[in-house]
């Protein structure tokens, strides 16, 4: 009796643990399951929800171009990674950038619509996790006091879909999508 008592409690305890752990996704609708709300750039000739979700009903489209993620905050100075499974219609590339919410700090920084700004991977036409990781170590300014951060993503002109969309702190991806709590 007395070590079935002490196996729950550190089941507990591990539990407690797993829980204060788990990463905190900073992204609002990842997942699409609720329209595109907290989603900008969105063009719906070219941006349309599809039931092809990789997580739940819903993934996002995107025939061109490229569709921006709301501002989150990030932690100054510290790396933050984007997850999210995508997938093409054909095999092609994803490219990703994490520029500073406001445009002035982040086109000093050479952090938007550069080349050097931004990260890819090679898809296929099946479902894919991939993840990328940026410092947000953009100085502060007076237009963009606050580490306030966004995520652009598309597919090189390429029809591709994406979901599961998750923003961590830290340099580790995450494997599934993480609903946001709260
Ligand atoms: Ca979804």
């Amino acid at each position: 009796m007395i070590t079935r008592l002490c196996i729950s409690a550190a089941a507990v305890a591990l539990t407690l643990t797993s829980a204060l752990a788990a990463p905190e996704n900073r992204l609002r609708n990842g997942s699409f399951e609720g329209g595109t709300l907290y989603w900008h750039q969105i063009d719906p000739k070219k941006d349309t929800l599809v039931r092809d979700g990789a997580v739940g009903e819903f993934a996002l489209r995107i025939a061109k171009g490229n569709v921006m993620s709301a501002p989150f905050v990030a932690e100054r100075g510290q790396p933050m990674t984007v997850s999210f499974f995508v997938k093409g219609e054909q095999p092609g590339r994803v490219g990703v950038q994490m520029p500073p919410s406001a445009r002035e700090p982040g086109t000093k920084a050479k952090r938007l619509w550069m080349r050097e700004a931004e990260q890819g991977a090679e898809i296929g036409t099946e479902w894919k996790r991939v993840s990328f990781t940026w410092l947000a170590d953009v100085p502060p300014d007076g237009i963009w006091p606050n580490p306030h951060y966004l995520v652009q993503i598309g597919g090189h002109d390429k029809p591709i879909l994406i979901d599961g969309v998750t923003v961590t702190l830290g340099k580790e991806g995450t494997p599934a999508y993480v609903p946001r709590r709260g």
